[in-house]
C-alpha cells in the first residue's frame, strides 16, 4: 500500500507510474478515506495502466489543513531558497524525463515525440522560469515614502484538466510555491499519475511537508470540495466554462481569489500578402497538435475570399498527412471521442463541406479513441462549430470579404483566449492583432515564450499564468508608510 511504487517496463526507456495506492497529504502517502479508486485508462490500448484513490471532501479538509499549517514557515522562507527548491524540482524533472514521458503517453495517448518536448520539456522549463523568478522578484519595494510588500495569497487550490497534465500543473503550482504559497492539487482524474509522480518529485527536491498536496479524485466530489473549502484562498482553476463558471460564482460569493483559465476558439487570421502555404501549414500543426485538445488551439483559419480556395486546397492537403495512430494520437477518452465526432457531424449538417477527415472511425486501428484529422470548409461563422469548443482535431475555414470583415469574425465569439496574425510584413500584422479582443497572439509563426503571460479576454478566464504574471496572481500587496 502506502509506499510501495508499482512500476512496469514499458518498450521506451522510461517507467510508466501506475500510482501509488495514496494521497499525498502533510508530506505522507496515505489511502483515501473513501476506499473507492479510478481506474486510469491508455487511449491507445483502452486498457487499464493505473489506478488512484477516488479521494473524498474529507481528504481534501485533512489536505487543506496540512496546507494551513505549512503556510506560515513556507511563506516566511527567503524567496531565493524557495528558488532554489523550485531550481532543485527542475532538475530532478529532467532527471526523470523519460518516466514522465512514458507516463504522460500512457495516461493521455500522447505519441512519443511530443510526450518528451511538450508535455515533459516545457513543464521543466516552465519550472525553471519560476525558479529564476522567485530569486528575481522584487518582493519588496519603495514606493515614496511607504514600503510595499508582495506577499503570498496563502493556501491555493489547484484544479487541473487533463490536456496537458503535467504542464498544467507546474503552470499552477510552480508560481505559487515561488510566492510562498502552500497547495493542494486536484488533477484531472483521466491523467491523475504524473500527477503523482510529480509529488514524488517535489518531495525528493527537498519542499517542505505540507507545502504541497495532492488529491486525487473525481471533479464534483474532491474538485468541488476544493473549490469551496473556507481554507482556501485562492482557487486556480483550467478546464470547462461550465464548471469553470460555477468555481467563479462559488468564490465571487465567498469574497476569495480565483483564477480561471476555460475555453478557447481562438482564429488564425491570414492577411492578404501573407504567405499562404507556410500559414496553412503551421495553423494546421497548431491544431492538430495533442490531437486538438488545446485550449489556445487556432481552431478558426480564416482566409480572405481570393485566396479561400487555395487554402481549403492546401489544408485538405496538409490535412491527410496527420495520420491517426502515427502523427495523431487519440483524444483522451470514448466520451471525448463522441462528442469531437458529433461536432463534425453537427458541422456538415448546417452545411460544411468536409474536405479532409470526418466523423467515421479511421480505418485499420483495433482500439483507441481516435478521431481522423478534420477540415470542415465553408463554415459560416455565426455556425456552431465555429463558435464551440470542440477540443479534437477539427479546424473550419472561415472566408472574410477584407480586413475589417476579418476583424468582426476573429472577435465574433464569446472567447478570447489566443489567435494568429499571418501579414505581408510583421508591422501589418501587428496592428490587426492589436485589435484582437484576446490574450496572446502569434505575429508571423510566434516561438512559445514561457515567460509571456497567458490567459484570456471575455469568456476564455480570468488572470493570467506564466511568467511574472502568473507570479503576480499569487501575491498580495501591504503598504507601510513612513
Ligand atoms: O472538463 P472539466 P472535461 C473543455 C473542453 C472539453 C470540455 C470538457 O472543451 O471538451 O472542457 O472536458 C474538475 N468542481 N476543456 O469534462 O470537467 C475535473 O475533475 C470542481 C478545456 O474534462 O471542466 C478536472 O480536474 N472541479 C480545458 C477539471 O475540473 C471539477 C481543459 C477539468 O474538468 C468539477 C479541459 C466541479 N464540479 C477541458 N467538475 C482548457 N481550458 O484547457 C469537474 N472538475
Amino acid at each position: 500500500m502506502a509506499d510501495e511504487t508499482k512500476q512496469q517496463e514499458p518498450e521506451g526507456a522510461g517507467r510508466v507510474h501506475q500510482g501509488r495506492d495514496g494521497l499525498f497529504v502533510g508530506g505522507q502517502w496515505r489511502l483515501a478515506s473513501g476506499g473507492e479508486h479510478i481506474d486510469v485508462i491508455d487511449p491507445v490500448t483502452e486498457k487499464v495502466v493505473g489506478q488512484v484513490p477516488a479521494g473524498t471532501a474529507q481528504d481534501v479538509d485533512d489536505a487543506v489543513r496540512a496546507a494551513r499549517a505549512a503556510l506560515p514557515g513556507w511563506a516566511a522562507t527567503p524567496p531565493a531558497r524557495r528558488g532554489a527548491v523550485l531550481a532543485a524540482v527542475r532538475d530532478l524533472m529532467a532527471a526523470r524525463r523519460a518516466d514522465i514521458v512514458a507516463t504522460v503517453q500512457a495516461e493521455l495517448g500522447a505519441p512519443a515525440a511530443f510526450a518528451a518536448a511538450v508535455h515533459t520539456d516545457m513543464p521543466t522549463a516552465v519550472m525553471g522560469t519560476f525558479a529564476d523568478l522567485a530569486a528575481e522578484h522584487p518582493f519588496e519595494e519603495k514606493v515614496g515614502n511607504s514600503r510595499v510588500y508582495q506577499e503570498p495569497v496563502g493556501v491555493v487550490g489547484a484544479i487541473t484538466p487533463w490536456n496537458y497534465p503535467l504542464h498544467q500543473i507546474v503552470a499552477k503550482v510552480a508560481p505559487a510555491l515561488a510566492a510562498g504559497c502552500t497547495v493542494v492539487l486536484k488533477p484531472a482524474e483521466d491523467t491523475p499519475l504524473v500527477a503523482q509522480l510529480f509529488a514524488e518529485i517535489l518531495a525528493a527536491a527537498g519542499l517542505p511537508a505540507g507545502v504541497f498536496n495532492l488529491v486525487t479524485g473525481l471533479g464534483p466530489v474532491a474538485g468541488q470540495a476544493l473549490a469551496e473549502h473556507p481554507g482556501v484562498d485562492l482557487v486556480s482553476f483550467t478546464g470547462s466554462t461550465a464548471v469553470g463558471r460555477r468555481i467563479g460564482a462559488a468564490a465571487g460569493g465567498a469574497v476569495k481569489r480565483v483564477a480561471l483559465e476555460l475555453g478557447g476558439k481562438s482564429a488564425s487570421v491570414i492577411l492578404p500578402g501573407a504567405d499562404l502555404p507556410r500559414a496553412v501549414n503551421v495553423s494546421l500543426a497548431n491544431v492538430f497538435a495533442n490531437s486538438g485538445q488545446t485550449c489556445s488551439a487556432w481552431t478558426r483559419m480564416l482566409v480572405d475570399a481570393e485566396r479561400y480556395d487555395e487554402a481549403v486546397e492546401l489544408a485538405a492537403a496538409a490535412a491527410a498527412k496527420y495520420r491517426p495512430g502515427e502523427r495523431l494520437g487519440p483524444v483522451v477518452n470514448a466520451r471525448q471521442r463522441d462528442r469531437v465526432r458529433g461536432y463534425i457531424r453537427k458541422g456538415a449538417e448546417d452545411g460544411a463541406r468536409i474536405v479532409a477527415g470526418g466523423p467515421d472511425a479511421p480505418e485499420d486501428l483495433g482500439t483507441g479513441y481516435y478521431v481522423r484529422a478534420t477540415v470542415l470548409a465553408d463554415v459560416e461563422p455565426e455556425a456552431t462549430v465555429a463558435q464551440e469548443e470542440i477540443f479534437g482535431p477539427v479546424v473550419v475555414l472561415i472566408r472574410y470579404q477584407d480586413e475589417e470583415d476579418a476583424l468582426r469574425i476573429a472577435n465574433g465569439t464569446v472567447y478570447g483566449l489566443a489567435g494568429a496574425v499571418w501579414g505581408p510584413d510583421e508591422e501589418t500584422a501587428v496592428a490587426f492583432a492589436r485589435r484582437m479582443d484576446t490574450g496572446q497572439v502569434d505575429i508571423n509563426g510566434g516561438r512559445f515564450n514561457p515567460r509571456a503571460p497567458f490567459g484570456g479576454y471575455k469568456q476564455s478566464g480570468v488572470g493570467r499564468e506564466l511568467g511574472a504574471h502568473g507570479l503576480a496572481e499569487y501575491l498580495q500587496t501591504k503598504s507601510l508608510q513612513f
